[in-house]
């Protein structure tokens, strides 16, 4: 992940219908950008590519299919531009190998969500996510996605996702703090409304000082 801030911790979500225009303001001071379905489904795919003009896009579909249905997802995502897609952890190994399989082709990566940040994510997902980083990571995928918004879930997932990339959403707009997450063993915040609501620049170089000032900023 991310040629452009390669020591920058942070991967915008974009979730806003000037994406492309954020994208441009601060691509040099974030590693990645995350796209996700209401952007794609008012601008179209071509976003993707018009977004990673500056820096590499994560498509966010949360693929959640039978394995010849997603590994097309995924197809779609990476033939757009994506360097890593979000698939759902809990549809087991077949889909799992299957979009990491097409991944390998485009010589991308694959994150898995085991656990989501909000609260029906205890409800289901707490009770079995250290079972569905074990099965992503058996599957090949290069990270899991893990709750900035209950750190201690980071630290116990960490211990199964071993050298697994850990990228937390729940930052900021729903709670969580950036330097908590990344000290319970997250590798990557992702941050969306904190960053694109108000000025993108003055919020991400604040998040990137705060981040420094704590030491954690991985340089
Ligand atoms: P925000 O920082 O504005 O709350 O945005 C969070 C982003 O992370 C959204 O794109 C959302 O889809 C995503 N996300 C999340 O909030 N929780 C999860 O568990 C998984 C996610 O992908």
């Amino acid at each position: 992940m991310g040629q452009k801030c390669s020591h920058s911790r942070i991967i915008a979500a974009l979730d806003c219908d000037n994406a492309v225009e954020v994208a441009e303001k601060i691509g040099n001071y974030v590693r990645a950008f995350k796209v996700n379905y209401p952007l794609v489904l008012k601008k179209g795919l071509k976003v993707i590519g018009e977004i990673s003009k500056f820096g590499e896009v994560i498509a966010d579909f949360k693929i959640a299919d039978v394995p010849h249905i997603s590994s097309q997802i995924a197809e779609c995502a990476f033939e757009s531009g994506a360097r890593g897609v979000i698939v759902h952890a809990f549809v087991g190994s077949d889909t799992l190998r299957e979009v990491v399989r097409v991944a390998e082709r485009f010589e991308g990566d694959v994150y898995a969500v085991v656990e989501l940040s909000s609260e029906g994510g205890r409800e289901f997902m707490s009770g079995v996510a250290e079972k569905l980083a074990k099965v992503a990571k058996e599957a090949g995928c290069r990270g899991i996605v893990a709750p900035a918004t209950r750190v201690e879930r980071i630290t116990r997932l960490r211990k199964v996702a071993g050298d697994m990339i850990i990228i937390s959403p729940g930052v900021g707009a729903q709670g969580g703090d950036a330097c908590e997450a990344l000290k319970a063993g997250a590798d990557f915040i992702i941050v969306g409304r904190s960053i694109y609501t108000g000025d993108p620049v003055k919020s991400v170089v604040s998040l990137l000082e705060r981040i420094k000032q704590e030491g954690l900023d991985g340089q």
